[in-house]
């Protein structure tokens, strides 16, 4: 199963915000006997206290070469877990033991799933609380297709957890203080617990292998180098999921988790079959992350699957012009990477994040994670006009290093919006743009699409008629307006008899209503109304197609206030995707949002979890994801998409169309 030489392998440390992610890597490294790099460098990342971008880690343990990724943990940027997983030779899940935010690794376990990439569980923090470690795998398994396999059982002293008796080997350590444990006698106390959960263990390992299924029936104890290879088996085909115990502050249970990693990890080739990413071609790389760094440039962080680059090395008619070794904020000079190695390619415009590279040719790859689909926008200027197209450079900048990252500019509102995953994720955005490419922005709140409509018809006569100078304009028309069913848009029609308007110029009526039709008399577009041309007056000389376009725009600026306006606001067919205990909470918060129900379901393929079905006008999606992920401990989510506009009364639409108006007076 693994590789033959001792080809770098690759680990990425994901799962949710503050597991302990970070505290993780370093204890690998330490325990690993390297020197731990400055991590978190970026002065967002300062600011901001966590993780936010991934941190690139390089070390030797035992003689085998290892790159470690260390994601952000804060949901708002799993978009890069997301894409450095797909290059994982493993996964470690660092999580709390905390039953109640068992959710929050949900969202990881459905991706690995998914994409059958090999994953532990380390449980971390187990010298904070005093868990029923089986209860608390209860409520984690609820969010994992596949079993999770308790590996260790705990050794209790009183209520505080003091070490681990691994199932597999039967060999028991104590916990040492920032020291590898110490290996220890099973305690005779605890012998009989864990014969009963190894029991646990072979059974669920016996699921997927019949050989040990057969032997367990004969009540034949098999040895432990028979189930490491079990393990091993399973976990690189990711049909189970081993589970670890430990504290990473105190380096409990990190030299365990390091000879898991050593012992039953897959190398590059595993990987790059298990991805499709092997074949056709004698060196073949992939772009899983881009980054750019201050006067670094762009750098392609490239996973190598087989064969090597080298600096030098033609890709696409262009040249490699420096290869890096990433560690935490350094970076050295690299001359050549081989299969299973991190490199970063600097400059290489044209590669972006999920490329292949096969034989110094790139392929537009789908390597790449599916973009998060947004869930929260700001609307967003330049705090100088000069800074536009700065900011606009900027911004593409950001958007290529992460694909939760939008922008939509509205015409409507005339609004630029950046759309991402959170109030932390667009502020976050918002620093890089000042520290990084030194452009201030200010942002507010998105302003909804409202429209307006008619409810009542009309007819109207206007005429247009300018005597100024050489010779003049005239237009008489006589239009009927009258509403349309939602949805139905514009139509124009024409009813001439005789000529009174002369064919020509009838496109040109239809102009000037058009024209009047962008902002109504309550300020919005005008939607859901048909205009029909009943007769009119033309004179030879003055009458042109100006001069019918201003009448038809006339006619409409003086009739529509006659026919009932009516605001329109969007409503949007908005999925809501929960754990299912809070789904009686989602409907709570439907209901508060002037939404309603269409109904809910389990979620298809997410065990766990709920889908509710919902229409919910635009105002009330805008800071949904807030509310929705502080009753959820943050898992829960949404997808909106437009479905219709629906008429709006009451004080909320007189309170809109006076904002509107204020809106348009002032500018
Ligand atoms: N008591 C205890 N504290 C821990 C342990 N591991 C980490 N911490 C603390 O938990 C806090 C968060 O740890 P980090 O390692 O930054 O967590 P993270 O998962 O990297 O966080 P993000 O990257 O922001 O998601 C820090 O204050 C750590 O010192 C542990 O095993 N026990
Ligand atoms: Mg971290």
């Amino acid at each position: 199963m693994k590789d033959a030489v001792n080809s770098t392998r690759c680990a990425v440390i994901a799962g949710p915000q503050g597991a302990g992610k970070t505290a993780l890597l370093k204890a690998l490294i330490e325990r690993a006997g390297a020197k731990t790099p400055a991590l978190d460098v970026s002065p967002e990342a300062n600011v901001f206290a966590m993780t936010t971008e991934p941190n690139f880690i390089r070390f030797n343990y035992l003689g085998d070469a290892w790159a470690v990724i260390d994601c952000p943990g804060s949901i708002e940027f799993m978009q890069a877990s997301f894409d450095v997983m797909r290059a994982a030779d493993i996964v470690v899940i660092v999580a709390e033991p905390n039953a109640d935010r068992a959710a929050g690794i949900g969202p990881y376990f459905k991706y690995l799933d998914d994409h059958n990439i090999p994953h532990v569980l380390f449980i971390n923090r187990m010298d904070e609380a005093q868990p029923r470690v089986r209860e608390l795998l209860q409520a984690m398994q609820s969010f994992s297709n596949r079993p999770l396999v308790l590996r260790q059982a705990p050794i209790r002293e009183g209520s505080n957890i003091v070490g681990a008796i691994d199932l597999v080997s039967e060999r028991a350590w104590k916990y040492r203080e920032g020291e590898p444990s110490k290996l220890i006698e099973v305690p005779e106390a605890d012998k009989e617990r864990e014969t009963e959960i190894r029991e646990t263990m072979l059974d669920a390992l016996a699921d997927f292998d019949d050989a040990l299924m057969e032997q367990i029936l004969e009540d034949k104890t098999p040895p432990s180098d028979a189930i490491f290879d079990v393990m091993t088996r399973e976990l690189s085909e990711d049909v189970m999921v081993p589970v670890m115990l430990g504290a990473a502050a105190h380096g409990n249970g990190v030299t365990r988790l390091l000879k898991l990693l050593r012992h039953e990890a897959p190398g590059a080739a595993a990987t790059a079959a298990r991805a499709g990413l092997d074949g056709g071609g004698a060196a073949i790389a992939s772009v899983i992350r881009t980054m750019n760094v201050p006067h670094a440039g762009k750098i392609s962080v490239t996973r190598v699957w087989k064969g090597a680059l080298k600096d030098g090395d033609s890709i696409n008619g262009g040249r490699v012009s420096g290869m890096l070794a990433l560690n935490g904020a350094e970076r050295e000079k690299l001359a050549a990477a081989g299969a299973g190695d991190l490199a970063g390619l600097a400059r290489l415009d044209a590669l972006d994040t999920g490329d292949l590279l096969i034989d110094g040719a790139i392929h537009k790859g789908d390597a790449r994670a599916p973009a998060l689909p947004p869930v929260y926008a700001l609307a967003i200027r330049a705090k100088n006009d000069k800074d536009d197209v700065k900011l606009s450079t900027a911004l593409a900048k950001l958007m290529e290093e992460d694909a939760s990252l939008t922008i939509e500019r509205r015409h409507d509102t005339n609004q630029l919006l950046l759309r991402g995953q959170g109030d932390i994720h667009l502020r976050h955005a918002a620093a890089k743009l000042k520290n990084r490419y030194n452009v201030e922005i200010e942002t507010s709140a998105p302003t909804p699409s409202y429209a307006e409509t008619i409810r009542a018809s009309a007819s109207h006569h206007a005429r247009y008629k300018k005597q100024s100078g050489g010779h003049g304009q005239f237009a008489d028309i006589k239009v009927k307006i009258k509403p349309l069913a939602r949805g139905d848009g514009f139509a124009f029609d024409e009813a001439i008899h005789g000529g009174s308007v002369p064919k020509q110029f009838i496109p040109a009526v239809e102009t000037g209503v058009k024209d009047a039709l962008g902002a109504g008399p309550l300020g919005f577009p005008v939607v859901d109304l048909a205009v029909t041309l009943v007769d009119g007056q033309h004179h030879s000389v003055d009458s042109n197609e100006l001069s019918f376009k201003l009448a038809g725009r006339q006619a409409m600026r003086d009739a529509l206030p006659e026919c009932e306006p009516v605001l329109l606001e969007p409503v949007f067919e908005t999925v809501i995707h929960a754990p299912n205990e809070y789904t009686n909470k989602v409907h709570g918060v439907i209901a508060s949002r002037r939404g309603q129900i269409l109904g809910f379901d389990a979620r298809k393929g997410w065990p766990g979890w709920d889908s509710v079905t919902a229409m919910m006008p635009e105002a009330g999606i805008a800071d949904l994801i807030i509310e929705l992920r502080s009753l959820s401990q943050g898992a829960a989510t949404f997808k909106a998409n437009f479905d219709h506009y629906q008429e709006l009364f009451g004080r909320d639409a007189e309170r809109i169309v006076e904002t509107r108006k204020a809106a348009l007076g002032g500018g």
